[in-house]
């Protein structure tokens, strides 16, 4: 009775706005952030509720990434420190709808009795809450605070800002009963960078073509701002962060960020003519996606990209270098080989000149749809599943099995063969294990670990360039008045409805070379996307154009 009358007294002070439906999309709960305080106090239930249901720590991250500053949203992570189980996602909109305090109340009871929670009993949640740096982030904050302390002994910790990454990786360290504070996060990935960079070949760095400087914007948001403090902790690196929420007067998102450099392929605000050839990375507003880019020679205003791709294409060689380096000298029956299934993720966004490469270096490579949570799942069916986004999310995964028979294996190497070049790759394969956030995709630590391979291989950013040719692509989106309309399948390869449109894009794509195309319903947006890929720009930009047509 007690916990009925304190869930619907708090549940009155966070009405409902008028005429909202809101949906837990690919990214949870996103909206303008004035209109939140309801869903927020609404998840901070959930959470807590998430909580009792594990018996372990969750996550509750309130931020809306890439989006305008004006907007807010909000994600539940699990655990093990990634989404939110997609099981309980119907419940989280139900919850996030229900039109009065009452009918939110009693939708609390019969859910947690369905899910066999036990209210008010001997159990206690406990929730860590972080937000980015939006101005309703604050108040948002409170509103999620109250939602969990309006279940009998939950325990909400506030975090403070933080990267989504960061809050991610702090709530998967909880459960493992590890040290989870901001200075471990950065002494976690300083250490394992050192320890990369300590096991680089030596004499390479008299090459000359690799420049230390990185030029890193920071799409106004929190990513900037720690980055300033991780990198007094690095050896090695000359960082220059710009647009980082501390000393710009900057808007957060707004001409700036991973998202406007890799959609729109231009640089981002304070980037020009004196950064021509340098090396630059950028992060979105909540720091879990990372380009990389370079101004071009040719024309200022225009830039050559580094995206997720080619990010994970880089990633992908380093490890099988050092799989293969590990396993060599065990064919001369010294020791076991290491057996590990490798694989990549990718979404239909992934450029087919990125995909060739990976396939050509003997790599199994998976699709999945759009969304960190489904290529999250994927990846963790290998002992080291790398995943990446065109946009710059992405990260690898390593198997509890693997790490323990990795780290076996390197003790055994330390005794028998210290300081061989196999023991020195056991070690690089566990510092990158440590290096890389292990819970969700990190522009922390994967600049870290971009920064730490080329330095390996001796490359400048022109030979990670050259890696391979992008297809020309072209991305355009389509206003429709009910995007639901378009159902896709196979990884939204395919259209299924409505009827037609698949046929018709199929004719338009046989007439390219090379030509490949899909539409897709926006998971952030009202709109439909058209990708398009095809040998040359004029047809890739034809091709898009030609089926926006029979979108519309
Ligand atoms: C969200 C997703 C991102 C996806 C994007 C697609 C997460 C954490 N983020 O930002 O992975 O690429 O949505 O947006 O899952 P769209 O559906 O509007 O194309
Ligand atoms: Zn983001």
């Amino acid at each position: 009775a007690e916990q009925h009358s304190l869930l619907l007294n708090s549940a009155r002070l966070f009405p409902l706005p008028h005429g909202m439906i809101f949906s837990y999309g690919t990214a949870g709960f996103r909206a303008d952030g004035s209109k939140l305080l309801s869903t927020v106090f609404r998840a901070g239930v959930l959470a807590a509720l998430r909580s009792l249901r594990t018996g372990s720590t969750v996550g509750l991250m309130i931020t809306a990434s890439h989006n305008p500053i004006g907007d807010n949203g909000i994600k539940i992570a699990d655990p093990d420190g990634g989404m939110m189980t997609q099981d309980w996602e119907p419940s989280a909109e139900a919850l996030a709808n229900a039109p009065d305090p009452q009918s939110f109340v009693e939708l609390v009871f019969s859910f947690a009795k369905e899910e066999g929670i036990s209210l008010g009993g001997e159990r206690s949640a406990e929730i860590l809450l972080g937000r980015d740096t939006r101005p309703t982030g604050e108040a948002l904050l409170q509103a999620a605070k109250q939602g969990i302390e309006a279940i009998v002994g939950s325990v909400a910790l506030d975090m403070g800002v933080v990267t989504t990454p960061q809050l991610h990786w702090m709530v998967r360290r909880k459960n493992m009963g590890v040290r989870t504070s901001e200075n471990d996060y950065f002494m976690q990935l300083s250490e394992s960078f050192r320890c990369l960079m300590n096991l680089c070949p030596k004499g390479i760095e008299t090459n000359g073509s690799i420049d230390s400087r990185l030029i890193v914007d920071g799409a106004n948001g929190v990513g900037g701002d720690k980055l300033e403090q991780l990198k007094k902790l690095l050896l090695g690196l000359n960082i220059q962060v710009r647009n980082s929420s501390k000393h710009g007067q900057g808007i957060l998102n707004e001409g700036v960020g991973a998202d406007y450099v890799q959609k729109g392929r231009v640089s981002p605000c304070c980037f020009g003519p004196k950064d021509i050839g340098l090396r630059c990375a950028s992060f979105d507003g909540d720091a879990d996606r990372l380009v990389y880019f370079r101004i071009s020679e040719a024309n200022s205003n225009s830039i050559d990209l580094v995206d997720g791709d080619k990010i994970l294409s880089l990633f992908a060689l380093f490890m099988k270098e050092q799989l293969q380096i590990l396993n060599k000298s065990d064919s001369q029956g010294l020791n076991d080989v290491l057996i590990s299934r490798v694989g990549v993720v990718q979404t239909a966004y992934a450029n087919g000149a990125s995909t060739d490469y990976l396939k050509k270096l003997g790599l199994e490579v998976a699709v999945t749809p759009t969304g960190v949570k489904y290529l999250h799942k994927k990846a963790a069916e290998y002992d080291i599943g790398f995943y990446f986004e065109a946009n710059g999310h992405g990260t690898i995964l390593f198997s509890e099995d693997f790490l323990i028979k990795l780290q076996g294996k390197s003790n055994d190497l330390a005794f028998s063969n210290a300081g061989s070049e196999s023991h020195k790759a056991a070690l690089r394969l566990l510092a990158v294990s440590k290096l890389i956030n292990q819970a969700v995709g990190d522009a922390l630590s994967g600049l870290l670990l971009v920064e730490a391979v080329l330095q390996y291989m001796g490359w400048s950013l022109q030979n990670w360039i050259e890696l391979y040719d992008d297809l020309p692509s072209r991305q355009l989106k389509v206003k429709v008045a009910d995007r639901s309309a378009v159902i896709t399948t196979n990884a939204e390869t395919q259209v299924l409805q409505p009827y037609g449109l698949q046929e018709a894009i199929d004719f338009e794509t046989g007439k390219y070379h090379r030509g490949r195309c899909f539409v897709r319903p926006s998971g952030t947006e009202d709109i439909i996307r058209v990708y398009a890929e095809a040998s040359s720009q004029e047809a890739a930009d034809s091709l898009a154009r030609s089926v926006s047509h029979h979108v519309d």
